[in-house]
């Protein structure tokens, strides 16, 4: 069981350096919506997902690759990249769409967020839909742990610190103990003021104004349900598969 005191939360991928991670375990969050369609392919059977900075790096792996086993994954502005197989949204994910299949994937702040995480000892890739695997994975070991909320280009995003939130409230039963880490206090307060009504909130966040006409209407919603999933996606080498398979 990890000790609370050490817990901490990172708002962006820009609010931590690579060194802050190294030996401890990371949970990456991307609620809305890289880690949400991570955790959803990953239950959908797709057989590795291979996280990326950009497209340029997205097509140097692709070469290396037969055309069938791959698929190129990951959105622009929110929008499916031209000439990808498929975009951001968790509900394209399909067992009929990733079975089996290597998935390349690159997006705006959550892929960035798991290639910055790489000198962590262990690397979950975490959401509300497969919540309860999270908490248990991190019960298991003493490590410290970073939770680190992806953001939206340096800046918070509220869905991802009540996520964070949320871990940690559930890690301490609901009282966190007075020797916290700034970040854990402010995660903790977040999901303690709006976490009775998760979906609403998150409707109201500047994320999901962003995606309003852009994405699938129920994207969010989506999103927004807890322990859908029993995975647990986990990155080793670069490279993320079901911890939980
Ligand atoms: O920022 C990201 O990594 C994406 O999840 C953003 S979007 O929801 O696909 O626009």
């Amino acid at each position: 069981m990890p000790d609370l005191k050490y817990i901490d939360v990172f708002f962006s991928v820009q609010a931590f350096q690579e060194e802050d991670l190294r030996g401890k375990s990371a949970v990456i969050i991307d609620i809305l919506r890289a880690s949400s369609s991570i955790v959803t392919a990953v239950n959908s059977g797709a057989k590795k997902i291979i996280p990326v900075e950009d497209m340029s790096d997205a097509m140097k792996i692709a070469r290396t690759m037969d055309q069938n086993d791959y698929l190129l994954c990951g959105e622009k502005d929110g929008v499916k990249i031209e000439g990808y197989h498929l975009g951001n949204s968790p509900q394209e994910y399909t067992e009929e769409a990733v079975g089996d299949k290597t998935l390349i994937i690159n997006t705006t702040n959550g892929t960035r967020a798991i290639k910055k995480a790489g000198l962590a000892n262990r690397i979950y890739i975490g959401s509300f839909l497969n919540q309860k695997s999270i908490l248990k994975a991190l019960a298991e070991h003493d490590d410290e742990v970073v939770l680190i909320c992806s953001g939206w280009r340096g800046r918070l995003a509220l869905e991802d610190t009540m996520f964070a939130g949320s871990l940690l409230h559930k890690l301490c039963k609901g009282k966190l103990p007075e020797k916290t880490k700034d970040g854990a206090k402010v995660a903790f307060g977040l999901f303690e003021k709006f976490g009775n009504d998760l979906e609403e909130s998150i409707r109201q966040s500047d994320h999901a104004y962003r995606l309003r006409n852009l994405v699938p209407e129920d994207d969010v919603p989506f999103c927004c349900q807890v322990d859908k999933f029993d995975v647990l996606p986990g990155m080793k080498d670069g490279i993320i598969t079901n911890l939980n398979g």
